[in-house]
Order: C-alpha cells, then sequence, then structure tokens
C-alpha cells in the first residue's frame, strides 16, 4: 500500500513537472512571438555600439603559414579572442620568410595574423600538454591545418578533444579530403591544380596557369570560417561541438563551380562564348583555357587603353553586355552595327567577338583605362580598369572603407594590410597588427587559464613554453 501511495506520489510529482514544462514551452512559444523567435529584444544602442559579432568566441587557434591563419585572422576581425599557439623559439614559418626587413616579423605571416594574441607552447612537451588541456575546456573552436595526422600525433584526436570539452568545435584545413591523396601535404598551387582552377586557366596555345589570388589557401580559410560559424550557430540548439573539415581542393573547386558547369555544357556543343569558336577552333573533351574570355553569358575581354606600350597595366576589362549594346555601337562609333545581321544580336555576335573586340580596342587605345572607365560607365556599360597592386595599395576610397589599412608594429613599423572584406553594420571590424612571438604568453596563462605568478615561474623552469637553450643542448 505503502509503495502505491508512493508511486502515485511519485506520479503526481512527475505530472505536476511535466505541466510546469508544458507552460513554459506555452511561455517560450508566447515570448517567442514577442521577441521574435525567440531571440533577445533588439538591443536599444547605436549600430555599431552592441559590440562585435563574434565577442565571447573563444579560439585555439593551431594554425600557420597561410590557408588556417586566413580563417582565424577573419574571425578576430569580426570579434572572436583568438589565441595563436607557436613552437617556443620558431613560431609560425612564415614570420621569417620572404622577410623584407631584418629581424621583424615578415608581411607574409603579419598580413595573415593581425588581431590575435601569440602564446608558446610546446605541445610535446607534458608541462605544454596541462596548459594545453585548460585552453581546450576555455575554448569554443580548435583551429588547424597541420599536415594530416600531426594534430593526432600530438595526441589531440577528435576523441580527446571532444571529452576534455564537449562543446568544442575542431576545424580542419586539409590538401585533400577522403580518397587516395588524403594523407598528402598540400600548398596553394598544388590545389590550384587539382581543384581544376589551372587546367582552365591561361592562354589555349599555354601551359596550364595558376593565378595569382590565393584561391587554394585564402578561399579555403574562407570556407573553414562560414564551417566554424555554421557549427557555433548549429551548437546553440544541440549544446554540442563537431568536426569541420574544407579540403583545398574542394574549395578551390567550388570557386572553379563555372568550369564543371562548361564541362557538362560540352557535351552539346561547342562553347559559342569562347574565342576560339569564332576562329574555328575545335573543342576538345575537357574545358579549355580561354585566355581573358568572360566566364559568364556576357562575353568580355581585356582591351588595350593609351600607354600600354610601356605601362603593363594599362588596360581595360571590357563587358559587351547586351541590354547596353546600343550605347556600346553609338560610344565606339559603329551604330549601323545596332542593326546589321552580323552584330545586332547576341548569338550573331558570338563568333565575331575577335573582330568586335577588335575594333573596341582600337578606341580605348585612343584613352586612359581611368578616362575610358568614366566614358563607359556613363552609357552604363560594365568595364574595369586593369589596377596595379601599386594603385590599390594608394587608393583612397579602399582606405576609407577600411579595406586596405595601415597599422603600426613595434619592429617593423607601419604596414599595410587587408582589413574586413566583409562590412556589418552592427559589428565594425577590429583590425589590429600581428602579435610577436610569444608576446601574449604570461598574460593568456595568468588572466585566461587562472595560472598564479609562482606556477607561471614553475612553467617558464619546465621549458614548456621557452625555446630549448641551444647551448645547455651542445653541451
Ligand atoms: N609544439 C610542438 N610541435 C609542434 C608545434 C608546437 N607548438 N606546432 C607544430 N608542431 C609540430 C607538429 O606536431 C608536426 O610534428 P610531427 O610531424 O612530428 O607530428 C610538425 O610541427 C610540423 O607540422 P606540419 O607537418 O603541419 O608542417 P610542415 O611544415 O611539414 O608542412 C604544410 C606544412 C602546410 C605542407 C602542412 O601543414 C599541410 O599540408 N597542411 C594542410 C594543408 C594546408 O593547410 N596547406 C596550406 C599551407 S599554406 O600554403
Amino acid at each position: 500500500m505503502a509503495n502505491k501511495k508512493q508511486k502515485n506520489g511519485k506520479k503526481s510529482k512527475v505530472r505536476a513537472a511535466a505541466k510546469k514544462s508544458a507552460r513554459k514551452v506555452v511561455k517560450l512559444a508566447s515570448s517567442t512571438k514577442a521577441n521574435g523567435n525567440g531571440l533577445p529584444k533588439p538591443s536599444s544602442k547605436p549600430y555599431g555600439q552592441a559590440g562585435l559579432a563574434l565577442q565571447g568566441v573563444r579560439i585555439l587557434d593551431f594554425t600557420h603559414v597561410q590557408s588556417g591563419p586566413t580563417c582565424t585572422q577573419l574571425l578576430a576581425y569580426m570579434g572572436a579572442d583568438v589565441i595563436k599557439v607557436e613552437r617556443p623559439g620558431a613560431g609560425d614559418i612564415t614570420r621569417g620568410q620572404l622577410r623584407d626587413v631584418p629581424n621583424a616579423d615578415s608581411l607574409y605571416f603579419t598580413m595573415l595574423n593581425g588581431t590575435k594574441r601569440s602564446i608558446t607552447i610546446d605541445s610535446k612537451h607534458p608541462k605544454g600538454m596541462e596548459i594545453l588541456n585548460r585552453l581546450i575546456k576555455t575554448c569554443d573552436v580548435l583551429v588547424e591545418n597541420f599536415a594530416p595526422g600531426a594534430l593526432d600525433r600530438m595526441g589531440l584526436t577528435w576523441d580527446y578533444v571532444h571529452k576534455l570539452n564537449p562543446r568544442m568545435i575542431v576545424a580542419s584545413v586539409k590538401g585533400f579530403g577522403p580518397g587516395p591523396y588524403e594523407d598528402c601535404k598540400v600548398y596553394e598551387n598544388v590545389a590550384q591544380c587539382a581543384g581544376g582552377a589551372a587546367s582552365t586557366t591561361g592562354f589555349r596555345e599555354g601551359p596550364p596557369l595558376v593565378t595569382g589570388a590565393q584561391i587554394g589557401d585564402s578561399g579555403t580559410g574562407l570556407h573553414l570560417a562560414l564551417g566554424i560559424v555554421s557549427a557555433l550557430y548549429q551548437r546553440i540548439r544541440t549544446g554540442r561541438g563537431q568536426r569541420v573539415l574544407c579540403a583545398m581542393q574542394d574549395g578551390v573547386l567550388n570557386l572553379t563551380r563555372v568550369k564543371l558547369r562548361d564541362q557538362q555544357r560540352l557535351k552539346h556543343g561547342p562553347l559559342t562564348e569562347f574565342r576560339q569558336y569564332g576562329e574555328g577552333v575545335p573543342f576538345g573533351v575537357a574545358v579549355p583555357r580561354g585566355g581573358n574570355d568572360s566566364g559568364g553569358g556576357q562575353p568580355g575581354w581585356i582591351l588595350k587603353c593609351k600607354g600600354w606600350e610601356n605601362d603593363p597595366d594599362a588596360y581595360l576589362y571590357f563587358i559587351t553586355q547586351a541590354p547596353v549594346w546600343n550605347e556600346i555601337c553609338d560610344v565606339i562609333g559603329e551604330p549601323e552595327w545596332k542593326t546589321h545581321p552580323d552584330f545586332a544580336t547576341p548569338k550573331a555576335r558570338l563568333p565575331r567577338l575577335t573582330q568586335i573586340f577588335g575594333r573596341i580596342e582600337q578606341f580605348t587605345k585612343t584613352m586612359t583605362k581611368f578616362e575610358a572607365m568614366d566614358l563607359f560607365n556613363k552609357h552604363d556599360i560594365p568595364c574595369g580598369p586593369i589596377l596595379s597592386m601599386k594603385e590599390i595599395a594608394d587608393d583612397e576610397s579602399l582606405r576609407t572603407t577600411g579595406t586596405v589599412v595601415e597599422v603600426d608594429h613595434p619592429t617593423r613599423g607601419k604596414y599595410l594590410t587587408v582589413g574586413n572584406p566583409i562590412k556589418l553594420s552592427d559589428s565594425p571590424a577590429d583590425v589590429r597588427r600581428s602579435p610577436l612571438l610569444g608576446e601574449h604568453t604570461e598574460e593568456i596563462l595568468s588572466k585566461v587559464l587562472g595560472y598564479s605568478a609562482s606556477q607561471i615561474a614553475e612553467i617558464k623552469t619546465s621549458g614548456a613554453i621557452t625555446a630549448p637553450d641551444k647551448s645547455k643542448a651542445a653541451a
């Protein structure tokens, strides 16, 4: 009997709890309505003063060279606290690569590691691992782009990290995804070649070409940043972390997808927007290199402008956009092309692109690229000057928007860096200089990880955060 009573009591407690939680759900649903999908009420603070987008997110940054650092720099610009872990005495290899100022961190490093904090930790030292364990517990995301297997060899397997911090997101860049090449080390140009960019870049008569835009490294870093932010968003619902993997081959292919489009179009006939179609050169089995042909539905080409004989960048990209064809004909002085059957329609023009661009070039050669830009834009004709890096570095409007930023560095002085190309109206970009090697080691040990002064002194003598003493090693 007593047992029955107890059971009934338990049941009614359970029912009461269920009712309470149902009320909670109803309450949540009504507040959801009031506040918009359960989000906090809109801030009353002026735009730009409600903190940064990723404020409160802490990143354990194990990245090096370019792909990973691009990702974590962007997250730092968005407000994340990025703690870059570097090997004591050495650091990210790029600190010393392509050095222009003696004894100062290279621009390679400084332009990819702004707004981060640097801590030196030897991950293969027992005390170093102890520090890393604390960092894992306090960070939201671990980002790395080591060679395949290196993170596991450090002991930081997914199972290990996930057990220490089930909320941790582990994000990696690798050269290739699972498959025959997954164990390979990869650099930028390898990814450009394996992702389909090189075979489709350059001129038909020449060899495959890599592009100066770092679509393998920086491009994959950008993909990874999106994966991390998505995983952080999903974690709000699930409460747990996950792995994020971006293979450089995949990232390049994603950026080269229009060429995979063209590969499939080839089955149905020649690619009529390529000049080679008009020139009567047959297509092979794969998408050819298209020179400066436009990758879209509106034919385009690079045209010489005044001064091209001496200035390698005196050129303009010109697009014969169909809706403004009549304006193009009037501006270049060929009004009869508006109605002539060989030129009046986009289809009729396709086999004559070489002739058409030749004629437009006769016109653009009479003016500078900036004069041409001004003139064509008055008529809504899409075109763009070929800008040299010098012109970009000096461009006032890019400085005004914060896309090009000058920062001051303790050992190299002022340098230009690329700021945040993504503009958020409520989250100003936080663009600051890169850290010196280990500049924030003590700060992070004490303020983030809570080590006392005596513990820090002990860590220092242990060798976990300092470079090995060469004289001792030699003796
Ligand atoms: N403490 C102790 N050891 C550390 C350390 C630290 N803080 N940081 C790194 N190391 C160790 C690693 O554990 C690894 O050691 P093991 O090989 O003995 O396990 C070692 O440093 C070197 O790592 P790595 O193999 O990643 O570096 P690498 O110079 O040989 O290769 C790269 C460089 C870029 C080819 C390779 O990292 C890679 O393929 N990464 C993935 C793809 C990628 O991001 N490529 C883009 C590079 S940008 O062009």
